[in-house]
């Protein structure tokens, strides 16, 4: 038998943990199937890989990321850690529980940056159009590379869609929009706060944009900050100049009613209204339909599609866990591609996806919503050789940060978590989030002379040394920062 073909679209943390599956397979000896990766960006990293763009990249493509500059980990990174390459690993030494995108990044490009995955990415390619052919059972996928210009289409037996689901926004209308004089954009294209210094800012929604983004105008002098929500406020303690109201009826100009009655004015508006599942490259088939949630329909065991079972979705959740999430995903569909796994008949598998999505159906609240994405995890994990951790330690870690956010939400992101991978203690960064307006890596692993002294979290770790250098070394493999 020729050896399979597996093409993966994109290499975000889902695509890279994809790779990673493969290399560790083929470390232990296993023979694997070719792979080609196709990434329409220049780098991996998906939406850690930051574009000061908006709108259209380089090639003309749309811009892939919604990150914005100063944009810091919205949830533990002991919640995210992967099993398998921790950050004492990579780092060489105790860092805090909320780093910033560019320290993110370097995390996970740092797991396989000495190995030779890289190699089996395509990047500035654009994937165009994916086709099954029943009779052959294959796929044919057309890409184009966007420096040359040039098409090509190759055959595969299995595809793997790591393509993100956080890049194409939800644009609702609302009435009178059109008239509003000031800024109006969504929370895809927002690169920074600093020029709403001082302005009155309306952000439409109730979720996470709408949160670290009226946090960060805030942070940035916004003169006010109001959210609109359309089913349920945030509810947080919000500090003064930070409000929440009920969904808007319409605007007159800079003037906007909303459904309470009250009026105000702004100078700015951000829509964060979420993304759309959109798969260009996909025909209506094979296309994932779905509003953001924890276990989309038409998912077996998150991962494999249904309607044809060589296709798979990595990363197609809401995400409270990530990084390790896609991991255990990856490590599973590789197994099924690896004939490790059994792959249950048609009828089976909709009978589990019932159960999981009766038991989705009933979740009550957040805590809920964790617990049961730590449940998928762990069963996806109990069918692979991924490292098994303590999922419901990394549940309680959620729950605890949740409980900060109630208490102070400009002051979570001061908080230390313990890993589960390595019982580290997260130490403390020497600026508070709200005072630090600088996330580059440099300054992060850095710690400036007037922060030097320990603060009372600080006891479980040893004070750092003043950093101007930042060198990079492997270590079996592994990268790790060395701090001079
Ligand atoms: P992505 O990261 O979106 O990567 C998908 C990749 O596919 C991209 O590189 C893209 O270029 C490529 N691609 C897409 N279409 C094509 C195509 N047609 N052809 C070729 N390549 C293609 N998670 C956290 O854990 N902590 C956070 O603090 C956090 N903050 C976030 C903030 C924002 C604003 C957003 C939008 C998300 C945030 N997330 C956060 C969640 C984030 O989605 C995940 O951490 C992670 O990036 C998802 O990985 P992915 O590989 O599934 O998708
Ligand atoms: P989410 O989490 O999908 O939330 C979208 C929000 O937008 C949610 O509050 C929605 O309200 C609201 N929404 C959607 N459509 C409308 C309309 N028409 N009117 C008013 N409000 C609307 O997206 P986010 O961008 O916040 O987060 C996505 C990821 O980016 C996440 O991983 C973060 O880490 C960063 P609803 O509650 O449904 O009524």
């Amino acid at each position: 038998m020729s050896r399979q073909r597996i093409a993966i679209i994109g290499a975000g943390p889902s695509g890279i943990a994809a790779l990673r599956a493969f290399e560790s397979a083929q470390r232990a000896g296993a023979k694997i199937p070719e792979i080609v990766t196709y990434e329409k960006q220049d780098d991996w990293g998906g939406q850690w890989n930051y574009d000061w763009r908006s709108g259209t990249d380089r090639y003309g493509e749309p811009v892939h990321s919604s990150m914005y500059r100063n944009l810091w980990s919205n949830g533990p990174k002991e919640a995210l850690e992967f099993a398998e390459y921790t950050f004492d690993q990579h780092f060489g030494r105790p860092i805090s529980s909320y780093p910033p995108r560019e320290v993110l990044w370097d995390y996970i490009d740092g797991r396989v940056r000495r190995s030779k995955v890289k190699n089996k990415v395509q990047f500035s390619t654009a994937v165009r159009w994916v086709d099954y052919d029943r009779d052959q059972d294959t796929f044919t996928v057309t890409v184009e590379n966007l420096r040359s210009g040039k098409t090509t289409s190759s055959e595969f037996d299995r595809v793997i869609v790591a393509s993100g689901h956080f890049s194409f926004p939800n644009v609702p209308d609302f009435e009178g929009i059109e008239t509003f004089p000031g800024s109006v954009r969504h929370a895809h294209d927002f690169r920074g706060a600093e020029a709403l210094d001082g302005k009155r800012v309306l952000l439409i929604g109730a979720s996470y944009s709408a949160e670290d983004i009226g946090v960060q105008a805030h942070k940035m002098g916004a003169a006010s900050v109001t959210m609109s929500y359309r089913t349920s406020p945030m509810g947080y303690d919000w500090p003064d100049g930070i409000e929440e109201l009920p969904l808007l009826d319409r605007f007159e100009g800079q003037t906007v009613h909303f459904s309470n009655g009250e009026t105000r004015e702004f100078d700015a508006v951000i829509l964060c209204t979420g993304y759309l599942h959109k798969y260009p490259f996909l025909p209506a088939e094979l296309a994932l339909q779905s509003p953001n949630n924890i276990y989309p329909a038409g998912l077996y065991r998150g991962v494999v599609w249904q309607k044809n079972p060589r296709l798979y979705y990595l990363g197609a959740q809401d995400q409270w866990f990530t990084f390790n999430m896609f991991d255990a995903q990856a490590w599973y569909v590789r197994d099924l591609i690896l004939g490790r796994a059994a792959l249950p008949a048609a009828e089976q598998r909709a009978a589990h996806m019932r159960t999981w999505r009766n038991r989705f159906q009933e979740l009550d609240g957040d805590a809920d919503d964790v617990r049961f994405q730590g449940d998928y995890i762990r069963d996806l994990i109990e069918a692979t050789d991924y490292p098994m951790f303590d999922i419901d330690e990394v549940v309680q870690i959620f729950l605890d940060w949740k409980e900060d956010k109630v208490k102070n939400i400009l002051t979570y992101r001061d908080k230390n978590h313990r890993s589960v991978m390595t019982g580290t203690m997260a130490t403390t960064h020497h600026t508070p989030w709200l005072e630090e307006l600088d996330d580059s890596l440099e300054r992060y692993l850095s710690t400036p002379a007037a922060a030097a002294a320990p603060t009372d979290s600080d006891q479980a770790t040893e004070t750092v040394v003043i950093s101007e250098e930042i060198s990079v070394n492997g270590v079996d493999g592994h990268a790790r920062v060395n701090v001079r």
